[in-house]
C-alpha cells in the first residue's frame, strides 16, 4: 500500500493542532503506521528540503522547520500521497480552500502547519530521513475491508 510521510510543523505542533490533524487523516480511512515528536537538526532538515537549496525562501524554511519540535509520522492508504496533499490544501494559505487543513488553520506561506510527500519517491526519501524500517508498524485493520 502507498505510504507517505506527514509532518506537523513548529507552528501546528506549538498551537496544539496535532490531535485535530491526526484525526482528519484517521477519518478519512487512512492507516498511522509511525509517528515521533522530534526536534530536527539543521542537517535534516536541508536534506528535507533539498530541492529548494538556492531559492531565496530556503534559509528561512530551515530556519522555521528547525525552530521547535515537529511531529513527524508515516500514513498509508490507497493514492494516499494525492490525496493528503488534497486535504493539505495549497501551499500558500491565501491559496488553500476552506475545509482544507492550510485553508483553515493557516495564513502566511512559510509558516502553513503541515508537510505531506508529493511523489512516491519523495516519501521514500523523507521517510528514510526521519524513520528506520524496524519503526514501520504494520498491522491489519478488518475496517480497510469497507474503507
Ligand atoms: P509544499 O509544502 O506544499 O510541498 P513546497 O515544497 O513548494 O510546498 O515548499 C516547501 C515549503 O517552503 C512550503 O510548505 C512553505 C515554503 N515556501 C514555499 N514557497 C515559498 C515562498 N514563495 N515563500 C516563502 N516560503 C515558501
Ligand atoms: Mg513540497
Amino acid at each position: 500500500m502507498e505510504k507517505t510521510y506527514l509532518m506537523i510543523k513548529p507552528d501546528g505542533v506549538q498551537r496544539g493542532l496535532v490531535g485535530k490533524i491526526v484525526q482528519r487523516f484517521e477519518e478519512k480511512g487512512f492507516q498511522l503506521i509511525a509517528s515521533k515528536l522530534l526536534h530536527m537538526s539543521r542537517e535534516q532538515a536541508e536534506y528535507h528540503y533539498a530541492e529548494h537549496k538556492g531559492k531565496p525562501f530556503f534559509g528561512e524554511l530551515v530556519d522555521f522547520i528547525t525552530s521547535g519540535p515537529v511531529f513527524a509520522m508515516v500514513w498509508q492508504g490507497d493514492n494516499i500521497i494525492a490525496l493528503s496533499r488534497a486535504m493539505m490544501g495549497k501551499t500558500n494559505p491565501m491559496d488553500a480552500a476552506p475545509g482544507t487543513i492550510r485553508g483553515d488553520y493557516a495564513v502566511h506561506v512559510g509558516n502553513n502547519i503541515i508537510h505531506g510527500s508529493d511523489s512516491v519517491e519523495s516519501a521514500e526519501r523523507e521517510i528514510a530521513n526521519f524513520f528506520s524500517p524496524q519503526e514501520l508498524i504494520t498491522y491489519e485493520i478488518p475496517l480497510q475491508k469497507v474503507i
